[in-house]
């Protein structure tokens, strides 16, 4: 006989409890599907020495219910694994949860039934479930990692996994032990195994970052900050990155002195929080060299405290940037090793051979050990999910096939061709990147609205689309290149685990934004969701959710809430002070090696130009850059942090052109200045201390029309030699009726009235024909190789791909960059938006190439 249910809950942890409280007071019959024989979960089951939370009890705490928050005061900064569970209880029984869970049952097989509609539920214990819908909340790190390590059955001594912990207790009083792994796990239980033990071994295969808990009371600052406003604070939790309202410091690590930064790393560092570091400046974890900086000091703390210095850089982690491998917090972890009776074996120098009868034997030496405990991890993320095996969804697919190159999921809430399921905290969901109470509310409070929302619609299945979840796994992938989890081998990216797919599993886009990314997906009639009811009737508002790049989209949303003035309304005059106003608070761009101003002649009389030179020993090859502007704004250091970049990262020397503006110097005024322009600064390329020879002409936006202007006129006048143009956004046709233009006329920065304005400053509607205004309708032929750069979200995209495609048809050598997901401003705003940097590594690439095939 079946056990009928409307919901079935697998796991009774956070997840599973509020879910179990949620549902019932939803009115809808649910039943708890549990291992163990008491509800925690993680909590339940890792009892090893030393267990504790690594984010503070005043964020990691459920908040849905005030009353549970008056009526539980955490005892420490970060609470031990025994208060966490006594916790879970306390909730478990406030709330009269266990008479809706059934304890040491594992659900062994799920099968979706496409004719009842219901997932049928095979379990280890009692009757099977049969379930309209089926929640999988079990945890990212429940399903420990099979020790794989040969010989690991043949040790005469016992062994202990910390994620299954005896729950008497372990005694290693006058015994001799060795801990393999040194992830969180290890590095809490080492310092208190150590002190037990006769002698400690620690078997150490990759060292991890570690900075110290300095646990306590819970710091009185931060209890006065809940307690002043307890709601406020909840609610910015929800909506801030990691589910912990915390500052975010504006600087970059480039704009603070070095005392500067010794002095917020000491503060972060003296935080006695994981995210003291991280946001010791703006790049700590965005940028590989700020967090090199930070990195390295990290590794100098952890040579102050370990006296032996081989054992002091065995503990420095090289191989991975801070924060792109869970970093740990720990009490007295570096201290243990300066113990007498501690000993670290690299396992890099030495590794694990075989595990013996007596031990452990390396490739250098055996160690006689009485005990063993493996803290080796976690199959993580997908581990518990893929355990109920086989998982069966519509037409038969199997989870694991479906997952079989990776975790694919909507939203990492639910999978395409299983209907019907969630997942809390599932892969692509900010889960483990995020505080885990907050991140499990807001899944819980989703999944529960979503089903209560649907019965109330008479609507009884529901299922991703395949679009939808291919969009989102863009999505999560183009989040991940914010960061710099792709650099570490990591669980976070399957890598612990032999034969794993790769990939980072986490969303890296934070909690809050992903929390209106769901909301977003309801208000647009559940975007990317196929609805059915019992008669077979389906609805379906397909798409993808999110298209433009990550940080775009934020940039974009601040944008919005300013509700600033539409930039043609304002008269060139206006708009040129707002567009320097504007500029003041983005970031400086990153130091090059000199920045020097002069003038040069140009058609109409003497123009400015900023020149940038690189760190390195000269002569360089030289570009000569066009601003963006729309002809009318602008000048010579208006796209500094771009023309820094290129600097930097071509290694050649940049000449930014103020060329004369509309409306009081109308066309072909600019076009004649980037002529004359390209033309002395070829004249004069090794007085400025560039390389004489072919030169390379970039420009952006309406820098880019003049660019690829000159490129023509040098070739019809002569006057100089271009080795290769950039076309960052180029404007190069007037013809407005392009689908880019009215797909992108409005909501990406730049719109179509602006551009219509533009053009009606610089250039009269007669004159517009004319190349040197629209440079696609110029003869093409025997122009320089070109790089043309489009962005997808640009009402300029589509002429500017219409010119790369003239170039080539005309015999030109060109390539194509069509940035996905960018904006007509976005490559240009460098440390602002972090997912242009490959687009910006490209460009700086092709002039360089330009350059150098040139030379040869
Ligand atoms: O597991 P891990 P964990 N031979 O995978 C090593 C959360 N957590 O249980 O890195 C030798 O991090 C492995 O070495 P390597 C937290 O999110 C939170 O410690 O693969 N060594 C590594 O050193 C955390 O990140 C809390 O080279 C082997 C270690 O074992 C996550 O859980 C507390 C090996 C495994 O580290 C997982 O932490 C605890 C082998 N064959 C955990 N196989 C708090 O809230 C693996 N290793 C504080």
């Amino acid at each position: 006989m079946n056990q009928d249910v409307d919901v079935a809950v697998v796991g009774a942890g956070f997840s599973g409890l509020y879910l179990l409280h949620r549902l019932r007071q939803a009115g809808l019959s649910a039943i708890g599907l549990e291992t163990g024989d008491d509800v925690g979960g993680t909590w339940y089951w890792n009892r090893y020495p030393g267990a504790r939370c690594d984010v503070p009890t005043t964020d990691y705490t459920f908040s849905f219910d005030p009353a549970l928050e008056d009526a539980w005061t955490w005892s420490e900064k970060y609470a031990t694994q025994p208060e966490i569970l006594a916790y879970l209880r306390f909730v478990a029984d406030r709330y009269d949860l266990r008479r809706s869970i059934r304890f040491a049952t594992t659900v062994t097989t799920a099968t979706w039934d496409d004719t009842a509609q219901r997932w049928q539920l095979g379990t280890s214990n009692g009757a099977p479930v049969s379930c309209r819908f089926y929640v999988m909340a079990s945890g990212c790190l429940s399903a420990p990692k099979p020790p794989e390590i040969e010989g690991a059955r043949d040790f005469a001594g016992p062994t202990y996994l910390t994620s299954r912990w005896p729950h008497e207790g372990v005694d290693f009083t006058g015994k001799r032990v060795a801990v393999i792994g040194t992830g969180s796990s290890g590095i809490q239980a080492i310092p208190l195994i150590a002190q037990q033990a006769s002698h400690l071994t620690v078997f150490q295969r990759t060292p991890n970052f570690s900075i110290p808990a300095l646990n306590g009371p819970a710091p009185a600052a931060a209890v006065a900050t809940l307690e002043r406003d307890r709601a406020g604070y909840r609610e910015r939790a929800r909506w801030s990155p990691v589910g912990m309202p915390r500052q975010r410091p504006a600087e970059y690590s480039w704009q603070l002195s070095e005392a500067e930064r010794r002095e917020r790393f000491e503060r972060g560092w003296m935080s006695g929080e994981l995210g003291g570091l991280s946001t010791a400046w703006a790049d700590a974890v965005s940028d590989v060299d700020g967090n090199a900086l930070l990195s390295e000091m990290i590794r100098g703390k952890i040579r102050d405290t370990v006296t032996d210095p081989a054992t002091a850089e065995a503990l420095c982690p090289q191989d991975h940037p801070f924060g792109s491998k869970r970093p740990c917090l720990d009490t007295g972890y570096y201290d243990t090793y300066n113990r007498p009776n501690v000993k670290l074996v690299d396992l890099r120098r030495e590794p694990i051979a075989t595990i013996t009868r007596s031990g452990i034997r390396t490739a250098k030496a055996d160690y006689d050990v009485d005990a063993i405990v493996f803290a080796t991890g976690f199959d993580a993320m997908t581990g518990a999910m893929l355990a109920v095996h086989p998982m069966t969804g519509r037409g038969g697919i199997k989870l694991d096939d479906a997952w079989a190159d990776g975790p694919k999921t909507y939203l990492g809430l639910t999978v395409a061709g299983f209907p019907n399921l969630f997942l809390v905290t599932g892969p692509g969901s900010p889960s483990v990147l995020a505080n885990m109470a907050v991140a499990i509310e807001q899944h819980v409070d989703w999944i529960v609205d979503r089903i209560t929302g649907m019965r109330e619609a008479g609507q009884t299945t529901i299922e991703a689309t395949e679009t939808a979840q291919a969009g989102w796994s863009r999505h999560v992938a183009d989040c991940t290149g914010l960061t710099l989890h792709r650099l570490a081998n990591t669980w976070y990216t399957g890598a612990n685990m032999r034969g794993k797919a790769r990939g980072v599993m986490p969303y890296t886009g934070g909690l809050g934004a992903y929390r209106g990314i769901c909301d977003e997906v309801v208000s647009r009639d559940m975007l990317g969701f196929r609805l059915g009811d019992a008669s077979g009737n389906t609805t379906c508002n397909d798409g993808e959710v999110v298209r433009l790049q990550p940080d775009v989209r934020l940039l974009l949303a601040e944008m919005a809430k300013l509700n600033l003035p539409a930039m043609e309304s304002l008269g060139a005059d206006a708009a040129r002070a707002f567009t320097i106003q504007a500029r003041a608070s983005r970031p400086a761009g990153r130091p090059v090696g000199e920045i020097t101003d002069g003038t040069l002649p140009g058609a109409g009389g003497p123009l400015r130009y900023r020149l940038y030179r690189p760190a390195t020993p000269g002569p360089h090859g030289v570009v000569v850059y066009f601003h963006a502007g729309g002809w009318v704004l602008g000048s010579h250091d208006s796209d500094d942090p771009l023309c820094r970049d290129l600097c930097r990262r071509s290694d050649m020397l940049v000449v930014s052109i103020d060329y004369r503006h509309a409306p009081e110097h109308r066309f072909p005024a600019a076009a004649e200045d980037g002529y004359a322009a390209v033309r002395w600064v070829a004249q004069h390329a090794a007085q400025i201390g560039g390389r004489p020879g072919p030169l390379v002409v970039a420009g952006y936006s309406a820098g880019g029309n003049v660019a690829a202007v000159t490129c023509q006129l040098v070739r019809d006048r002569g006057g100089a030699e271009i080795a290769g143009q950039l076309l960052l956004c180029p404007v190069t046709d007037h013809d407005f009726t392009r689908p880019s233009y009215s797909e992108n006329a409005q909501g990406y920065h730049l719109t179509k009235a602006m551009m219509h304005w533009f053009w009606d400053l610089y250039c009269s509607p007669a004159d517009r024909s004319d190349p040197r205004a629209s440079p696609l309708r110029g003869e093409l032929t025997g122009l320089p190789p070109a790089l043309v750069v489009t962005c997808e979200f640009d009402p300029l995209r589509d002429e500017g791909i219409a010119y790369a495609d003239a170039l080539a048809a005309a015999g030109v050598e060109v390539s194509q960059l069509q940035a996905r997901g960018h904006i007509h401003t976005s490559l240009a705003m460098v440390d602002v938006i972090i997912t242009g940097v490959g687009a910006r590594e490209r460009m700086a690439q092709a002039i360089r190439r330009f350059a150098e095939r040139k030379i040869r």
